[in-house]
Order: C-alpha cells, then sequence, then structure tokens
C-alpha cells in the first residue's frame, strides 16, 4: 500500500513538471510582452525597450477622429530575425470598441500604415495601440497610450 502512494506522489510530480514545461515552452513560443512605456506618442515619438530590442511608435502630433492619419513603427536591435509582420491594434482599456487593426508595409525599414478612429459613444478619448511585430513564431508587443485630444481637425 505504502508503494503505491509514492508511486502516484512520484507519478503526480512527474506530471507536474511535465505541465510546467509545457506552460514554458507556450510562453516562449507566445507573447513577449515589452515593458509599458511612460511616455505619450501624441506629443512626441515613443520608445520602448526590451533588451537590445527596440520599438518606436510615431503619431501625428494631432490624431483625429474619423480622420485618416499615419502611423509609423521603427524598430532597432531586432538584427539576425528580421521581422515578418508588424501591426497596430487600436484599443481603449476595458471597453469593447470594433476591432481596429492595421497592417504595417515595410520600406526602407520603417513600417507604416494608415489607421483611423471611431468615435466612442461612451466621449472617452484614451486610447492603446497595441503593436504587435511578428518574428516567426514569436510577437513581440509593445502597448502605447495615447489621448485623442480633439474631436475634428
Ligand atoms: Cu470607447
Amino acid at each position: 500500500m505504502l508503494f503505491v502512494v509514492v508511486a502516484a506522489v512520484f507519478l503526480y510530480g512527474l506530471y507536474l513538471q511535465f505541465a510546467n514545461k509545457n506552460i514554458t515552452e507556450q510562453t516562449a513560443t507566445g507573447v513577449i510582452n515589452f515593458p509599458y512605456p511612460d511616455c505619450r506618442p501624441e506629443l512626441a515619438p515613443c520608445s520602448v525597450a526590451l533588451g537590445d530590442r527596440q520599438i518606436r511608435f510615431f503619431l501625428p502630433k494631432k490624431a483625429f477622429y474619423l480622420q485618416v492619419f499615419p502611423v509609423e513603427i521603427s524598430l532597432a536591435g531586432f538584427v539576425g530575425s528580421q521581422p515578418d509582420a508588424v501591426s497596430v491594434r487600436f484599443e481603449m482599456p476595458g471597453m469593447n470598441m470594433a476591432d481596429n487593426q492595421v497592417q504595417l508595409s515595410v520600406n526602407d525599414g520603417r513600417w507604416r500604415g494608415r489607421a483611423m478612429l471611431p468615435v466612442c459613444i461612451s466621449g472617452r478619448s484614451d486610447w492603446q495601440a497595441v503593436v504587435d511585430v511578428k518574428v516567426k513564431e514569436k510577437t513581440y508587443r509593445a502597448i502605447f497610450s495615447f489621448v485623442v485630444a480633439e474631436k475634428n481637425g
């Protein structure tokens, strides 16, 4: 009987090791979050770094609702693992807004695209730009907060 208990505990330990290993591997092939940057991309270009890798986010000085505006990302430190795709998704923290994702295209090392923001029915103007840099099976993610100051251009 004791043997059975010992064997069960041993097997449970093995199972836990296996489960933990799976979680670690999922993280390694999933999303790698950059630290949250303490800057305002609507005021000045905003950079965030994780190790050698840097993501720099450009917004126009004024981003307006219901008007197309340019977004731009420049990357540094992704040497030897050039990104396959870069996208920006616009969200509001804690609010379910319509899906709004822009795929950027690269030219001269700069990733550019054009975006448009809807008017928030609650009157809020605080947005988050979720930047995803895809490198093979990994996604490097940086989140930039910004405020849309005016409703009309
Ligand atoms: Cu909203």
